[in-house]
């Protein structure tokens, strides 16, 4: 007999690290595999639109390579070669060594490490719970949010701004240092509605030219790290032809007539010469959202991971407070929302056991941690056991090198809760078989929306994987740690933190599936003043007092300049390493995630870097040749692919790959710096100095 499958949609959200946190509805195959995945229409900011990559995630969730069981390594570290214990003695063989380290070092020697894998609030932080009730070396997350957040808090004073779904309302919608297209697909699905609906005109900036820089009305398409030059020449330019708003800026903002003065030497040719954009250019831009009051300014990440990248956010910001776009509907800016949502996290993260005085070591500077670097260190023991949750260091974090050199000391041991074997989990003592969302419940909050949405467990996973949650609460047992969630299920924690924060309870939401928070129209676009005690908007940055969970300064911060400017702290370039290279998103890839599906690995094909014809024709290269990329950091072969769309001395590598589809088996950040970026720690991921030669 060959029934057919009864297809059921269940209710689900995406769990992966993307502003959008698209609210799904999935398809179910006979109530065990997935079908297609489809945007929920009725949730008003995915409103239908999900990406490509997503909506075919049976080829992730049911892919072959899916770990299912726990394994030990029986080899080198970093051979691959492991083999399968249970569950019990995994879990014991962890908490052995933990507290081996613990006796040994005391609790700071046990560094639990996790990032954004899943952005589900229990399965992504619950690890912190473990690192309070433990006191072991605390998680200081920077290697995303790191020097955007800072850069844009500086003038809000909050981490949040106008409704994005407004920008279906626009008549300007301004792409700054987002490849929308690619890593947040709803951006350009509200964008392109107000073009077609109010004939509103997109304009993009970017270092290069991406498939959302050929689908806006003006392409800006400026030099690595010179978005502040930028802003200055059109707030310039705003004050000289007197479309700055005086009635605003008196009312609204700190500083405006030292902003006024201070600009009047940074015009269009200052600027022209910083940015590479031509003087009409940037007058056309000027003029464009100086003139157009609904100008809806999306800051993304892009262009923040810069040296500068954070005063760069702080200097675009500046621009909607000279227009006084802040007052109309479809104006003003945005960057995340994620200040809106203020959970009381006490279960979650345990942090009523926090203790404030033990150690924090930064995410980022994580191959400087691992080989015993005393400042990364912090003066403290070193790092001699991890446990790895949601991320993949071996892959995305800086200074590859370093990291895996770190990864390969013979004295760390190393537990990695992982769904593939990732490159980080290859160089694990002991591998766990982990849930992917539709198999667990979980509360998702977003940085580029506003609802708080929950995603149910939808199928059973496959026998041998357990959840986040369940792995952090056996270790608890075993190591003796002690908090009143590690026997609570993920129902239960999250119907207390959405009791205890007045946001109704579990039964409820699970009814609605998502709440609106979207703070009202004055409060979103600060008409009732700015989030500092004055109220006003801030011009002249006090960088110190940057209103955001922060570790102290970190960088050349006392370099940063206050008012908006071009601040020249980047990587030079020079003889030795001649060209910039950014390395940007690919599109069927989220991060090191996806590298694994079929589907998006034929579409992205190999590592690449897109280079321009001039540059290749003096480097004798020609159009798939192979090409070495180094710097004092290390170095990669990759091949070249030569585009028009990149300007001349700047490279673009995009997607993060696994290290072993590279020539050499060095990944791309095997050039990207670990240095500590002003004012609080994050990387420049697009700032790398490097040399190119024929391989
Ligand atoms: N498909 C896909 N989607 C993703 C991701 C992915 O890897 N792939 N990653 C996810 C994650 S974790 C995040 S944080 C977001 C990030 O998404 P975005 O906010 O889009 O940030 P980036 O991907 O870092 O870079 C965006 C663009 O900024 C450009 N850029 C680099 N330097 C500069 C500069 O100095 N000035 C300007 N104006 N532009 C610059 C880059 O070339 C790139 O095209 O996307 C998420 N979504
Ligand atoms: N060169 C370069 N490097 C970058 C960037 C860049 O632009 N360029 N972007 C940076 C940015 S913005 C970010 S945010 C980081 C992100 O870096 P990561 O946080 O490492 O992101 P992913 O590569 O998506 O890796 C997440 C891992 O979590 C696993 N995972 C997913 N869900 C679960 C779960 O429920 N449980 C467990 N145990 N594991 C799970 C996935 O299988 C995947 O291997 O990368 C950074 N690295
Ligand atoms: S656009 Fe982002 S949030 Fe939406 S489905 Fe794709 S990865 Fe997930
Ligand atoms: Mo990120």
């Amino acid at each position: 007999m060959n029934a057919v499958a009864e297809v059921t949609r269940r209710p689900s959200v995406c769990p992966h690290d993307c502003p959008s946190v698209c609210a799904l509805d999935v398809e179910v195959i006979g109530g065990k595999r997935i079908g297609r995945i489809h945007g929920a229409r009725d949730q008003t900011y995915t409103s239908g639109v999900i990406c490509a990559k997503v909506a075919r995630y049976w080829e992730r969730i049911h892919h072959p390579d899916r770990l299912t069981e726990p394994l030990r390594r029986v080899g080198p570290k970093g051979s691959g070669q492991f083999a399968p214990i249970g569950w019990d003695e995994a879990l014991d063989l962890v908490a052995d060594n933990f507290l081996t380290v613990e006796r040994e070092l005391g609790p700071e020697g046990v560094w639990p490490y996790f990032y954004a894998g899943t952005m589900g609030l229990v399965m992504r932080d619950g690890i912190e719970r473990l690192t309070h009730a433990k006191r072991y070396s605390r998680f200081h997350g920077t290697i995303c949010v790191g020097i955007a957040w800072p850069g844009y808090v500086a003038g809000a004073g909050r981490l949040m701004g106008a409704d994005p779904r407004e920008m279906a309302k626009s008549d300007c919608v301004v792409i700054w240092g987002t490849n929308a297209v690619a890593t947040q697909v709803n951006v350009m699905a509200h964008a392109v509605r107000a073009r077609k609906e109010r004939g509103a005109k997109i304009v993009a900036i970017d270092i290069y030219e991406t498939e959302t820089m050929r689908q806006a009305d003006l392409a800006l398409c400026l030099r690595p790290g010179t978005d502040g030059a930028l802003a200055c020449a059109v707030i310039h330019v705003l004050f000289r032809d007197r479309i700055a708003d005086w009635d605003y800026l008196e009312r609204y903002t700190d500083a405006p007539y030292e902003l006024e003065a201070h600009v009047r030497s940074r015009g269009p040719a200052w600027a022209s010469a910083i940015t590479g954009l031509s003087i009409a250019q940037i007058e056309d831009f000027a003029a464009l959202v100086g003139r157009t009051k609904r100008t809806f300014f999306r800051l993304g990440y892009g262009f923040s991971r810069q040296r500068n990248g954070a005063a760069n956010m702080h200097a675009a910001l500046c621009i909607p407070a000279v227009t006084g776009a802040w007052a109309y509907e479809g104006g003003g800016a945005f960057h995340s929302n994620s200040g809106v949502y203020k959970l009381r996290k006490t279960m979650i993260e345990g942090l009523d056991v926090r203790d404030s005085s033990v150690r924090r070591l930064d995410q980022s500077r994580i191959g400087s941690v691992l080989t015993g670097d005393a400042e990364a260190l912090k003066g403290g023991p070193p790092v001699r056991a991890m446990l790895v949750q949601n991320t993949n260091p071996l892959a995305v974090a800086p200074h590859q090198e370093k990291v895996r050199r770190g990864f390969s000391r013979p004295d760390l041991f190393t537990c990695v809760h992982e769904q593939f074997m990732t490159d980080t989990a290859r160089h694990a003592d002991v591998v766990l078989p982990a849930t992917m969302f539709l198999e667990h419940d979980d509360l998702y909050t977003a940085g580029g929306h506003q609802h708080l949405q929950f995603a149910p467990k939808v199928i059973e996973p496959p026998e041998g994987c357990r959840s986040n949650h369940e792995v952090i609460a056996g270790l608890a047992r075993r190591v003796g740690a002690e908090h009143p969630a590690f026997s609570m299920s993920p129902r239960e924690i999250i119907d207390w933190t959405l009791r205890e924060s007045g946001y109704g309870d579990l039964a409820t939401l699970e009814t609605t599936r998502w709440l609106d928070l979207q703070p009202p129209f004055e409060e979103a676009h600060f008409l009732g003043g700015f989030g500092f005690p004055d109220g006003k908007f801030r011009f002249k940055a006090d960088w110190t007092d940057a209103p955001i969970a922060n570790d102290g300064m970190r960088g050349p911060w006392r370099e940063m300049p206050s008012l908006p400017d071009h601040w020249p702290i980047n990587e030079e370039t020079d003889e030795d390493c001649p060209f910039k290279l950014a390395t940007s998103p690919a599109r069927n890839f989220l991060n090191s995630s996806f590298t694994e599906t079929p589907t998006s690995r034929s579409r992205e094909q190999r590592p690449e870097v897109l280079m321009n014809p001039s540059d290749a024709a003096r480097l004798g290269l020609a159009q798939g040749d192979v090409v070495q990329l180094g710097n004092e950091r290390g170095r990669t072969r990759l091949h070249v692919r030569i585009f028009e769309g990149v300007n001349p001395g700047i490279l673009v590598s995009e997607g993060v790959w696994p290290p072993a589809a590279f020539l050499d088996g060095w990944g791309i950040n095997t050039l990207v710096g670990d240095d500590s970026v002003a004012p609080h720690g994050g990387v420049a991921f697009h700032d790398v100095s490097v040399w190119a030669r024929r391989a």
